[in-house]
């Protein structure tokens, strides 16, 4: 049998062309090779499951095998970024405090060294296809090099940024230099140096891009449509072999802190302290460096706007200050704010400011100058000016969180189609499962921490509970596990009823499905903090996994 199975009485597409290799039945298939997807690969291998991986890259790393954008780095710092398992931290020292994509490929490459993972995962295999059988209680799965196989569990460590975003732009095919999205960077590298660049994005990987290439290439033109509020990340050199004194320390607490990092929210209110103690907070985190001037800050600054005002005020001076030109420091951190602090992600930058000092650096405020459409010689914008370049890099973003699901054309029972039921807003139980969808399960997917914590903690935490409940199962001798209406009614009910506390929901964000035309407004992260979100799926497995439905 090669791809046509008779399931939910309908019978379904041939599998893509291509080779089509031999049937194998699994009790879990894993999508994805990244943080998640082996941290699922390597421990249900070690519980006994049948499992195995489909990687749509040909090497492991998910989204740091696919970013390798100039500058691309990790914005956690190290130990924060890897797995917490011994056997793999005590033989790998960084040598950056926040490690470039180089370096993290690196690591993938230790941990497959370790951990012999790659015998277990199919490369490029692109997952296009997932079909629920009824009758035998499982996923007819396919993907692109034309593997067909079936699998009691479907977990799909996606990630929540492997559907790009690229915007339409009139005449953008007319091009005539070289352009690429930052998330499908030629593997071989691209020459920047000594040409014309140009940038559309601000992003975190625009940002990055910007800093990377600014100082190297003969003339940017970067096009912004709204500034990044970038904080400091004051990288570090390390030592050649790392003090892991903490390790265990730190891989103990980041399960605990509000976004999965060794550090947390302070108890206090912005207001509860006097402005020189304030102010000294601020300098301390900002000194600190990372995401503490963000995820670290008083308690209510993602809350409340006149505390978000007042972290605004010290990053706004902070930046202003390393800016030469009026014009540009307007544009880069305006005296009011562009939207509240936090709400959109902010970039850990290192030199990106110096960058706009340089005479070859122009910046296009596209709010006030929009881009008209590219000619075969570069951008038009509506003043009528042509910025000639020879490369184009379109740092554009993703479809994140639901787009990386929803690429994978998946029919659950009844020959429910996921696009279709998530259409007008996503349903999910825990962040995790979706009703009608049986034995599949999304870790670091829409409505649970994802965009707000720090990959590997989830991929480990999430990741633990997604193997708990299988094991729970096999214990029970159960086959199915499926998710009740009521139960995820009742999560996106929570999780909207947190985000409309906070100051998200006021801003145009990806975290809020806004940056692609179409897709739903509303909460696509678990604004409630991992300490609350772990302790709620643990509710629901200590209680026999209530909210779902077993037979
Ligand atoms: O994408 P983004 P990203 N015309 O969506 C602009 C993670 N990540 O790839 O803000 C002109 O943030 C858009 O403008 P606006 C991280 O979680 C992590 O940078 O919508 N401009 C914005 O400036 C991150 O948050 C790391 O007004 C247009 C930019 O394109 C997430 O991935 C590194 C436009 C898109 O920014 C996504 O980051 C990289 C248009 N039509 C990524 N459409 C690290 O850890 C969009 N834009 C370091």
């Amino acid at each position: 049998q090669n791809g046509h199975s008779e399931t939910n009485g309908h019978r379904s597409p041939p599998p893509p062309t291509g080779e089509v290799h031999e049937l194998e039945d699994l009790d879990a298939l894993v999508v994805g090779a990244g943080f998640s997807g082996l941290w699922q690969l390597y421990n249900l291998r070690k519980a006994g499951f049948k499992v195995k991986a489909f990687e749509s890259g040909h090497n492991l790393g998910g989204i740091w095998y696919f970013n390798r954008y100039p500058g691309a780095r990790v914005d956690s710092d190290v130990p924060l970024y890897e797995y917490s398992l011994e056997e793999l931290w005590r033989g790998w020292n960084w040598t950056e405090k926040f490690p470039g994509w180089q370096e993290l490929r690196a690591y993938f490459d230790y941990v497959e060294k370790k951990l012999d993972l790659k015998k277990d995962i199919r490369f490029n295999a692109k997952v296009t296809k997932a079909v629920w059988d009824n009758d035998k209680n499982q996923w007819d799965v396919w993907a692109s090099d034309g593997s067909h196989v079936r699998t009691r569990f479907l977990i799909l460590t996606v990630g929540f940024a492997a559907k790009r975003y690229t915007p339409y732009i009139k005449g953008l095919d007319t091009f005539l230099g070289e352009c690429h999205h930052t998330g499908d960077w030629p593997e071989e590298g691209v020459v920047y140096e000594g040409k014309r660049v140009g940038v559309i994005g601000t992003g975190a990987s625009g940002v990055q891009v910007i800093q990377t290439v600014g100082p190297k290439v003969k003339h940017l033109t970067v096009f912004q449509r709204t500034p990044n509020l970038a904080v400091a990340m004051q990288q570090e050199k390390l030592d050649k072999v790392n003090d892991k004194s903490d390790y265990p320390e730190i891989f103990r607490m980041r399960t605990n802190t509000f976004a999965g990092y060794h550090f947390d929210n302070s108890d206090k209110k912005t207001f509860e302290v006097s402005p020189e103690e304030r102010l000294a907070h601020y300098e301390s985190l900002w000194q600190a460096g990372g995401f503490r001037f963000w995820l670290g800050t008083f308690n209510d600054m993602l809350w409340d706007q006149a505390a978000n005002e007042e972290a605004y005020k010290f990053w706004r001076e902070k930046v202003r200050a390393r800016i030469n030109d009026p014009v540009k420091k307007e544009l880069l951190a305006p005296m009011k704010a562009p939207h509240a602090f936090g709400t959109k992600r902010p970039s850990l930058e290192q030199t990106y400011y110096e960058v706009y000092n340089q005479p070859n650096v122009d910046l296009i405020n596209l709010r006030e100058n929009p881009i008209d459409e590219i000619t075969p010689l570069g951008v038009k914008t509506a003043d009528g000016v042509t910025h000639e370049l020879d490369l184009l890099v379109l740092a554009t973003g993703f479809d994140s969180v639901t787009g990386s699901l929803l690429n994978i054309d998946i029919e659950g029972v009844h020959g429910a189609k996921l696009e279709a039921k998530w259409k007008h807003g996503t349903w999910t139980y825990l962040g995790m499962t979706t009703a009608d969808f049986p034995n599949m399960f999304f870790p670091y997917g829409p409505q649970a921490p994802t965009a707000f914590c720090n990959g590997p903690t989830c991929a480990e935490l999430q990741g633990d509970w997604v193997i708990d409940c299988l094991k729970y199962l096999r214990a029970k001798n159960l086959q199915k596990i499926d998710t009740l209406h009521e139960a995820e009614d009742a999560w996106r009910k929570h999780a909207t009823e947190l985000n409309d506390a906070s100051l998200f929901p006021g801003t145009s964000s990806w975290y809020m499905g806004a940056n692609v035309p179409g897709k739903p407004r509303e909460v696509l992260n678990y604004i409630g903090g991992l300490r609350q979100y772990n302790q709620r799926i643990s509710e629901v497995a200590e209680n026999d996994y209530r909210g779902f439905v077993t037979v």
